[in-house]
């Protein structure tokens, strides 16, 4: 740890710490996402399918955010409830263009929302309508229907549309992430 860190440890001036989980299909860009996020000398150039899952960091303004990047491969996708507990907020990712599977990440979303560990709490579920930029994408409000998030009454969601590569819709998901977590805290 350096020296100014130390300081601002000792300060209170450090940025508080959050988990969150950023869950969704394979394909559907968690970890561009994620590395999108991070400063750009962190960022690393080739993205590759993740393999279980990738513990990554990166700050907003007021906040430090650990990420458990999951992988959305079938074969990986139980290991995602072993860390709902821990979770303060999800990062529920979709590939706006592949209509095919919009209804394998529904049942994976209504899972996630009947777990226990997760049914009676109210934590905030940030949805990026990725892949913007692809001709055959539908539009946020079209995922939001598909995914039918108006019947989510109990916890505060929003979504983003999104294009992970150019980096367009990213921040306005972490500016709501983080109000919504400050706001819960106090
Ligand atoms: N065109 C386009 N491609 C994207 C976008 N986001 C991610 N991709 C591409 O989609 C592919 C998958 O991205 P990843 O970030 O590895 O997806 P993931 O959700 O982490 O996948 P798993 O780790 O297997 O669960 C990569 O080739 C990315 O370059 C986007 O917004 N637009
Ligand atoms: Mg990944």
């Amino acid at each position: 740890m350096g020296l100014l860190d130390r300081l601002s440890g000792l300060l209170g001036l450090r940025k508080k710490e959050v988990h969150v989980l950023c869950l969704g299909l394979d394909n559907s860009g968690k970890t561009t996402i994620i590395n999108k996020l991070k400063p750009s000398n962190a960022q690393s150039q080739d993205i590759v399918p993740t393999i279980g899952f990738s513990v990554e960091k990166f700050k907003s303004s007021s906040l430090s955010f650990t990420v458990f990047d999951m992988s959305g491969q079938g074969r990986y996708r139980n290991l995602w409830e072993h860390y709902y507990k821990d979770g303060q907020a999800i990062i529920f990712v979709i590939d706006s263009s592949d209509k095919l599977r919009m209804v394998v990440a529904k049942e994976e979303l209504d899972t996630l929302l009947n777990h226990p560990d997760i049914k009676h709490r109210r934590i905030p579920i940030l949805f990026f309508a990725n892949k913007m930029d692809l001709r055959d994408a539908v539009t946020s409000v079209k995922v939001s229907q598909l995914l039918c998030l108006e019947n989510i009454k109990d916890k505060p969601w929003h979504i983003c549309a999104s294009d992970a590569i150019k980096g367009e819709g990213l921040q306005e998901g972490v500016d709501w992430l983080q109000d919504q977590i400050q706001s819960a805290k106090t």
